[in-house]
């Protein structure tokens, strides 16, 4: 027998020495490099966001968006999700949208000045008593979003505004815009229409054909408005609405992708995780984090489950049938890049990691991320080349960053802002990408340009806005806080995750946002160890076990070795 001394201290060097060796990221900080990188990057988006923003106000301000090649505008409100242009009032100027989505980026890179500019000429001069057959999801995340958000911002002590000009005008304006939703949830089902005229309700016979994502991510926005108002009615649709979606899940807790709001039936069987359902997942999770409610977790839970396990292959998601879990269409689109944001909320961050490597490959290989791309061919959807200058891949990496501190997230983010100046900035703003194999342009700067894609590789470079403040992002990227005061109660399991105060020293010891219980979507996976602990912690070590979660490809326990790294280890 080896003396007990011997075995102790063989045991000390390998706990010591052996997680640096198999450590696999190369996520040493570089702090002189980032900090300095950090700053210059930081102003080359600001100067991105000064560049669409400018040229908004000068060209198109207050219609809805920016042509930034004919440095013309467009009413779009009325045109998103929907590819025929609506029948507009002759003296209809717009709802001023760019302007509204904004407003928070604004604040973000420290305009007080325009923002408070903006939120008192919105006050005074929007209106929603307008003929606009608008859609409901975007309607929602956009604009109702973008005020509530902006309203909670101005009335923020801390936002130094001159608080007497400001009397809730633009509270005044989402609620008057939520009381013209209520219509659409008027269906034998409560499901909404995807589709509401502004003025007059709901359209004669219009389309009962709505998206998963279309009605069931409504209740962050609608949730906060019963916050803020007092009046539970919003809360109260937009949660009856969700309850009914979640019942018409599959036994493989799926669900489709379109389907009818009066008969309750799907449309659409096959879904993934992008086009049409993707913030349906992310408001699940997001509102189980702002309202605290269990009901929320417990679906978000089963559903994150099943997308784990029929949707993912390796680093990517396909698409299933909702009643089979059979494998349907091999696709990459564009939109799904959020997902690996939404892994790092929820803790698991070894798959949002080795999703993301996978999305930022098909950026490098394009310049830009296209649409479609067919998996199983290997090849771009043939009439789906575009990029709009979509946020999603730039949300991942600022997600991945806050929860990693790794400065290779921060390279990504610079090949970002690069491949957009190269490729999409024109005299007049900035254009989307009509096809990434010519990056011929097309004339529309989309108003999330400047509500996400700007606002995430700016917080990527600078999140000094959050510290000491607790927000989660809408989809469309309008901060909402997280509040005590807005929670049923508090899940005991769960502490709301604050990227900000993660990186304080007074916070040393948070759990994540889920210690999480995500299994594997296969078995025989290969075993993956990440380095990346499931919190915002600088120097990437870990203190507990706790800190360190559930492995993502194995359903084991992570531990914390006496080196500080989180992982599998045989013998601690
Ligand atoms: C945004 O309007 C929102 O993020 C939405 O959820 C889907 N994606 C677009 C931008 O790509």
């Amino acid at each position: 027998m080896l003396p007990r001394e011997f075995i102790v201290a063989w045991m000390l060097v390998f706990l010591v020495i052996l997680p640096n060796i198999f450590n696999p990221c190369s996520c040493q900080l570089e702090p002189r490099w980032a900090a300095k990188k950090r700053h210059v990057m930081r102003e080359k988006v600001r100067k991105m966001f000064y560049h669409a923003y400018d040229n908004y106000m000068t060209h198109a301000f207050p219609h809805d968006e920016l042509k930034p090649l004919t440095k013309s505008f467009t009413d779009s409100l009325s045109e998103l999700g929907n590819l025929r242009l609506e029948h507009l009032p002759q003296d209809y100027n717009g709802s001023a949208l760019t302007l509204i989505e904004s407003l928070s980026s604004l604040l973000i890179m420290g305009n007080s000045t325009e923002f408070e500019r903006a939120v008192l000429w919105l006050s005074q001069n929007i209106t929603f008593n307008v003929d606009a057959r608008v859609n409901l999801f975007e309607c929602n995340i956009r604009v109702l979003g973008g005020l509530v958000s902006a309203h909670i911002l101005a009335t923020d002590s801390t936002n130094r505004l001159v608080h007497g000009a400001y009397k809730n005008q633009l509270l005044i304006l989402a609620e008057d815009l939520g009381k013209r939703f209520l219509p659409a949830f008027n269906t034998p089902t409560g499901l909404p229409y995807a589709w509401i005229n502004l003025k007059y309700g709901v359209m004669v016979n219009e389309t009962t054909e709505t998206s998963t994502s279309g009605c069931g991510s409504l209740i962050l926005e609608m949730g906060a408005l019963s916050q803020l108002t007092g009046d539970p009615t919003y809360e109260y649709v937009a949660i009856r609405a969700l309850r009914k979606l979640w019942s018409m899940r599959s036994s493989l807790n799926l669900l489709g992708t379109t389907l009818d709001v009066v008969t309750g039936d799907w449309i659409e069987y096959s879904a993934g995780i992008g086009a049409g359902v993707d913030s349906f997942y992310e408001y699940l999770f997001k509102a189980h984090i702002l309202f605290g409610k269990e009901e929320f977790w417990r679906m978000f839970h089963s559903a994150y489950l099943a997308v784990q396990k029929y949707f993912r292959h390796g680093p990517w998601y396909h698409e299933a049938d909702m009643r089979t879990g059979k494998a349907t269409y091999w696709q990459l689109t564009s939109l799904q890049a959020f997902w690996p944001g939404l892994q790092v909320l929820v803790g698991d961050i070894a798959a949002a990691n080795s999703s993301h490597r996978e999305f930022f490959h098909v950026w490098e290989k394009f310049g830009v991320l296209p649409e479609r791309y067919l998996l199983d061919h290997q090849m771009l959807h043939p009439t789906e080349k575009y990029y709009p200058l979509r946020p999603e891949l730039a949300e991942s990496t600022f997600y991945l960053y806050q929860a990693t501190k790794d400065s290779w997230y921060l390279k990504v983010g610079e090949s970002i802002v690069n491949s957009l100046n190269l490729y999409t900035k024109v005299e007049g703003g900035f254009a989307s990408v009509k096809d990434v194999t010519t990056m011929q342009l097309e004339d529309h700067q989309h108003s999330f340009f400047l509500a996400e894609t700007c606002k995430y590789l700016y917080l990527l470079f600078d999140d000094s806005f959050l510290v000491d403040r607790n927000y989660i992002f809408t989809t469309e990227g309008h901060p909402l806080p997280v509040l005590r005061d807005w929670h049923d109660r508090l899940p005991e399991s769960y502490i709301p995750t604050n990227w900000s105060f993660a990186q304080s020293e007074k916070q040393a010891r948070r759990a994540s946002a889920m210690s999480l219980q995500v299994c594997p979507a296969n078995d025989n996976q290969q075993v993956e160890s990440a380095c990346h602990i499931t919190d915002a912690r600088a120097d990437h070590r870990c203190f507990t076990d706790e800190e360190c979660g559930v492995d993502s490809t194995t359903c084991r326990r992570r531990s914390c070795s006496m080196a500080g790294y989180c992982g599998l280890w045989l013998l601690v």
